[in-house]
């Protein structure tokens, strides 16, 4: 095996911006408003690490249309995550935050992976058969290979660690046996391993009607879900209207058991009160849903206010936004090209200079 391939030797580029922490890498797709699931699953995590790893993180549009998005919606809804990141604490200074489609290395890995990744594979990813539904030869062949694309993302930034929520613990596992392949078939050690970071007591966010369901932005009832840019009174009509049992609350989490809407509902209370599931009962248990619903209402509002005001403010002047973002691209693009340029040199591609 040629070894020796590995970060340090992938030229100048790389080791220049190389620091010694190492690398994270995560996105998130704009395929309509960020949910409480996605905030409290995925971006609120990312904040912290900004500060102990070099933080790459990116608004997946390529990945948003592997279902239908409306043009104008696509594009609106494209400045509207990235407001909602950096309202939510990613700071473009101590982060790297960008577009997905602005860096071209993405795609081009992405087809080297398509090739090396395995059909069988594929088939059995939970988020496509999910995804796709019924009809799934009326799902894009996008869809399908997905996982090939985010492989390719955090592959070609040779990122370590990936917060992601619970939900996407599979598509990282197919990562690692991608860049494992890829290693073994051209005989180097060039794609390190990658290790999920799920974080927090609310990594999986239910729906609002159905507690065995995830929370989706692009779950077709409105009401399944809290958006970031719910005002009070949209938070707390979804709230009441959530769906429960007729028990009172318990008193420990033993008794949430076989009732997953009521668990949901006191994670997320617990998750935006930096409180346990624990905490919340011993003080809300025996409490019927109607009083609970309106701390919890309340608390979501406090937790979510500033951030709309502030996502209201960076989208009130959306040229400075854009060059936020442009500036974020040229960073990643130094970093993700050179690693994409050595893998295509490694598959046997003639280098354009
Ligand atoms: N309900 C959730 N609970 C916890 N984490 C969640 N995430 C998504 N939903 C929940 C996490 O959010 C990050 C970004 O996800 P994404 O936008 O790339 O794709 P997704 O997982 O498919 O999210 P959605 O909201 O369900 O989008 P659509 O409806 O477009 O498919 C990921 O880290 C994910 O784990």
């Amino acid at each position: 095996m040629t070894r020796g391939l590995g970060k340090a030797e992938t030229g100048p580029a790389i080791r220049n911006s190389e620091s010694a922490m190492s690398r994270v890498f995560s996105g998130i797709q704009p395929s309509g408003v960020p949910t409480l699931g996605n905030y409290l699953g995925a971006i609120r995590n990312w904040v912290p690490l900004q500060d102990t790893h070099e933080a790459i993180y990116c608004v997946v549009d390529l990945h948003a249309i592997t279902v239908w998005q409306d043009p104008k919606e696509l594009a609106r809804q494209t400045r509207e995550m990235a407001a909602a990141l950096i309202a939510s604490g990613l700071d473009p200074d101590r982060c790297i935050l960008f577009i997905q489609s602005h860096v071209q290395a993405h795609t081009r890995l992405a087809w080297i992976f398509n090739c090396v990744a395995r059909l069988g594979w594929l088939n059995r990813m939970t988020q496509f058969k999910d995804k796709a539904g019924k009809d799934r030869e009326a799902a894009s062949s996008g869809l399908y290979v997905y996982p090939n694309l985010m492989a390719a993302d955090i592959h070609t930034y040779h990122a370590t660690l990936v917060p992601v929520g619970e939900d996407q613990k599979q598509h990282l596992e197919l990562a690692n046996d991608i860049g494992e392949k890829f290693n073994h078939d051209y005989g180097v050690d060039f794609f390190p391993r990658i290790e999920p970071l799920i974080q927090g007591v609310a990594a999986r966010v239910m729906s609002l009607r159905d507690g065995t369901k995830k929370m989706s932005k692009s779950d077709p009832s409105d009401q399944s879900r809290i958006n970031l840019t719910d005002d009070a009174d949209a938070v707390a009509l979804k709230i009441r209207r959530a769906k429960t049992d007729p028990e009172p609350l318990p008193g420990s989490e033993a008794g949430l058991e076989g009732r997953p809407e009521a668990r949901n509902l006191v994670g997320i209370l617990a998750a935006v009160t930096g409180t346990t599931p624990a905490e919340v009962l011993r003080d809300h248990g025996g409490k019927g849903f109607g009083a609970f619903k309106e701390v919890l209402a309340e608390a979501l509002v406090a937790h979510l206010g500033p951030i709309q005001a502030e996502m209201k403010r960076l989208l009130a002047d959306p040229a400075a936004l854009d060059g936020l973002l442009r500036k974020g691209a040229d960073r990643a693009e130094a970093i993700a090209t050179p690693i994409c340029e050595k893998a295509e040199e490694l598959v046997g591609f003639l280098p354009r200079r």
